[in-house]
């Protein structure tokens, strides 16, 4: 069918296949063709949406080339693929970064303007994918960026969510969530394919046979089933060509309907199953670092797992593969814990499906996957009670406790006569019920455990899995979290990249130390000066933005101290608003003079797990004290805070740029590593932060005359734990801390109700679990300093200027050449 005849006539369709032309002419016609034939509209007549769609279509086309030939050369040359497994991935707008990747932004700029449309409506027309909840969908969408950018072959498997992280708004200053419909005006991005559906099965039992060979083998009988449609996304690198793939699975029911029941009128009933079944992939769970151990969720994990295992090995590989060799084609990265029931799913793929020995199997498996551990809280170490496994995945609860039955061998074998460790290293517990260790599964099958900072690798080994980094230390070792320049200095932050590519060049943009070339510059008067006139260029651009968006209106020459995270209890947004109230506290009072107090802007920016009562209270009280001091005519020229709602990527992009401090105040020992924390050193802001996470490393790296430290340290927490900790204490001996919160529970910020500040101050009071008040003097003590500082802007700016050109290390392409050399064992094409 497609001889040499064929191709003289048909080049296009034999390949290779070729990009439309890079030039202003070539982009226009491409993109009216796509605006007639693709969405069916006349230039007159299109609206904002369609130009958008059609546009991103159309920069679409161009990569696609690269793609599709990118694909080909891959599986011909049999190298190893990275395959990235992870529930979320929160990728951002994908239109300003395709234009980047491809050099396109210009001609396309000019194109649009000659059809008289403007890039920046079609840009803003776009809705971000929220296919994650925080840091750990961001750092996957940061890492296949990387992958990308280095020529190294990686899919990125996950699930396609209908709906994914809530859209955040305030009614009376109460969080209210509302369905994240992002898909409901096209997604030009995604490429379904619906004919390559992978059948996924569950429940139903199992049974033992004998096969052909007189062997007895045990096998699944499961008893319903749905079929994961994959979407393809692509993943484009930075000016090299590759494209990569980000594969998300749509769950489908694998029958529409009962027509029989459908004819006897009773329409709900007949469509049933394919609700049921079309659920799984529905909704993101909104729990960041606290999952809910809710079967769905176990569904959705299975889900995409078996879809993703089945689509590598059936569809990237030749028909003849040898599975044996499956560790040299694959390298499957456990994004946490929750794909984690890929190893079972492997076992069973290898043994039952394809009859292979265990102990090869497992051999092969352990082999094949490698795990990345997220946090600290214990609350977050997923844990699947056996029940509900059972009852989902009977087949795969066997083969956990053949594992498992295996593994405690061993251990005992190791350390005889030491049935204590063996009970604690058990993947199956008994207590608080019969469940699997995620976290211990994949810390058994995996070939490397790692952490996401130098300290949370430390204290994963120390004390979340010591028995096991006792018995196997060379499984375990750290790789500290990276970003993406490109998204987070190239896009979001032009007026500095135009002043950086003028003092050093642009080679930075994928070689990211040599941001390190800036350091003569900070000693520089003039550069200063710049450095400060893009500050505030970032700030008037924010603040256009906010006005917009939100209706907010930010003061103009304020310092902008910004925090930006999910809300947690232990990243300490409460403290954060007692050094507000405090602050305000002394001002009314008089005990403070106006004259002496540095104008600030405090910008919040969180979204509360819709279940998180006591997150949600904190979010309430922000907005309370909001707009208590907007109204307050003796402190709002001095003091103001700003919370604009449904804090995203997009508004990071803008955001961030404009801060110059950054607040990263967690308890020390309790966030893994934080990834906000480098973008905001990367792009001139000042950190105030605890040892904790990657902050210990960005301290180093900057120096402690450019990093504003505070707070104890995580033994002296381990210590203060466990002498015992009494914040009421703390309260009565501390009059600024005092003053602080009778005036929370004064009903100073609630109209004169006191109740509604009560469920906050009383957990403050009598349980503060994550030491807020025990850290609230230094913290305090730290910000005095601050504002010292920033009384010299000149002395401001130096410091601000060696963060840059100190924090290079923190490129996401460092943490996957470090994954590459010591985890992967992968390469560049
Ligand atoms: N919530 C950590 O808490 C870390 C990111 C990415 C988190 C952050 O400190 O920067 O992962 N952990 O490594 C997590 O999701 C399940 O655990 C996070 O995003």
């Amino acid at each position: 069918r497609f001889g040499p005849e064929f191709a003289a006539t048909h080049p296009l369709a034999v390949g290779p296949v070729v990009s439309p032309p890079h030039s202003v002419d070539g982009f226009v016609k491409e993109f009216l063709r796509e605006l007639n034939f693709g969405t069916g509209v006349l230039l007159s007549r299109a609206t904002v949406n369609d130009q958008y769609v059609a546009l991103a279509r159309t920069v679409a086309h161009y990569l696609a080339a690269r793609w599709l030939e990118g694909g080909r050369t891959r599986r011909e040359a049999g190298v190893k693929v990275v395959g990235y497994l992870s529930a979320e991935y929160l990728l951002g707008r994908q239109l300003g970064n395709a234009l980047l990747a491809t050099g396109l932004r210009d001609i396309v700029e000019e194109g649009l303007e000659s059809c008289g449309i403007n890039l920046s409506t079609l840009r803003a027309q776009e809705v971000e994918p929220g296919l994650g909840n925080g840091g750990l969908g961001r750092l996957a969408a940061c890492f296949i960026d990387s992958l990308a950018t280095l020529n190294v072959p990686c899919i990125g498997y996950g699930i396609r969510y209908e709906y994914g992280i809530f859209r955040q708004t305030f009614v009376d200053g109460r969080q209210v969530e509302q369905p994240d419909a992002w898909l409901s005006l096209g997604s030009p991005w995604e490429f379904p394919h619906p004919e390559a559906a992978v059948q996924v099965d569950f429940g139903g039992t199992t049974e033992e046979y004998v096969d052909e060979d007189g062997t007895p083998r045990r096998r699944w009988l499961p008893s319903w089933n749905v079929l994961g449609v994959p979407y393809n996304y692509m993943v484009p690198g930075y000016h090299n060509g590759r494209v990569n793939t980000l594969r998300l699975w749509s769950a489908q029911a694998t029958k529409a309907f009962d027509l029989q029941i459908f004819n006897s009128g009773d329409y709900a009933e007949a469509v049933r199953a394919q609700t049921f079944a079309e659920n799984i992939s529905k909704v993101l769970y909104p729990e960041d670092s606290t999952p809910q151990g809710r079967e769905l969720r176990l569904q959705q994990q299975y889900f995409f797992v078996a879809c993703s295992l089945r689509d590598f090995i059936e569809r990237e590989l030749p028909a003849d593969f040898d599975l044996h060799d499956l560790p040299e084609r694959i390298i499957f990265q456990l994004n946490d814990t929750h794909p984690v029931i890929a190893v079972p799913e492997l076992m069973r793929l290898l043994v039952d499906e394809r009859k292979m020995d265990w102990d090869e199997a497992w051999a092969v498996t352990q082999k094949c996957f490698a795990y990345t551990c997220h946090t600290l809280l214990p609350e977050a170490l997923e844990v699947w009670p056996t029940e509900m496994l059972a009852k989902l995945l009977p087949r795969h609860l066997e083969i956990i406790y053949q594992i498992n039955d295996g593994f405690l061998r061993e251990v005992r074998e190791a350390f005889p006569g030491d049935e204590m460790r063996a009970r604690r290293m058990s993947i199956v517990t008994d207590y608080p019920e019969r469940a699997v260790r995620m976290a211990y599964l994949a810390t058994v099958a995996g070939a490397k455990v790692n952490g996401v900072a130098e300290l949370h690798s430390q204290l994963l080994r120390d004390k979340v899995l010591p028995d096991f980094s006792e018995y196997w230390p060379e499984k375990f070792t750290n790789v500290t979290n990276g970003v993406t320049p490109r998204r987070f200095i190239r896009l979001a932050n032009w007026n500095f990249t135009r002043l950086i590519n003028e003092t050093i060049g642009t080679g930075w943009v994928t070689d990211l130390d040599r941001l390190a070339e800036l350091e003569p510059y900070a000693e520089d008067p003039e550069f200063r000066a710049r450095f400060r006139q893009v500050k505030a260029a970032n700030k008037e651009r924010l603040a256009k933005l906010l006005v917009a968006r939100d209706g907010i209106v930010l003061p103009e020459g304020h310092l902008l101290d910004v925090m930006v995270k999910r809300l947690h209890e232990y990243k300490r947004q409460s403290m954060k608003l007692l050094h507000i109230l405090s602050t305000y506290e002394q001002i009314i009072s008089g005990a403070i003079d106006p004259a002496t107090v540095t104008p600030r802007t405090f910008v919040f920016g969180a979204k509360a797990a819709p279940g998180y009562k006591m997150a949600k209270e904190t979010i309430f009280a922000i907005n309370a004290v909001a707009a208590t001091l907007a109204a307050d005519e003796r402190t709002n020229h001095l003091l103001t805070v700003a919370f604009p709602a449904n804090y995203n990527v997009t508004l990071a992009e803008k955001l961030i740029p404009a801060a110059d401090l950054s607040e990263q105040i967690s308890l020390a020992g309790k966030e893994a590593s934080g990834t906000g924390n480098m973008k905001f050193a990367l792009n001139g802001a000042l950190t105030i932060g605890t040892d904790d996470g990657a902050n210990v490393e960005i301290r180093e790296l900057v120096g402690d005359d450019n990093f504003i430290l505070f707070g104890m340290s995580e033994p002296e927490v381990a210590d203060l734990q466990a002498r015992g900790y009494n914040p009421a204490a703390v309260y009565e001996s501390n009059p600024l801390l005092k003053r602080a919160i009778d005036l929370l529970a004064s009903g100073h910020f609630t109209e004169g109700n006191r109740d509604a500040m009560n469920p906050l101050v009383m957990d403050l009071l009598y349980n503060d679990r994550f030491l807020a008040l025990a850290d609230f003097q230094s913290y305090i003590e730290a910000q005095a300093k601050v504002d010292e500082l920033y009384a010299d802007p000149d002395a401001w700016s130096r410091k601000a200027i060696l963060n840059v050109a100190r924090t290079g290390f923190f490129s996401s392409d460092r943490s996957m050449r470090e994954y590459l050399d010591r985890i992967w064992h992968a390469k560049a094409l």
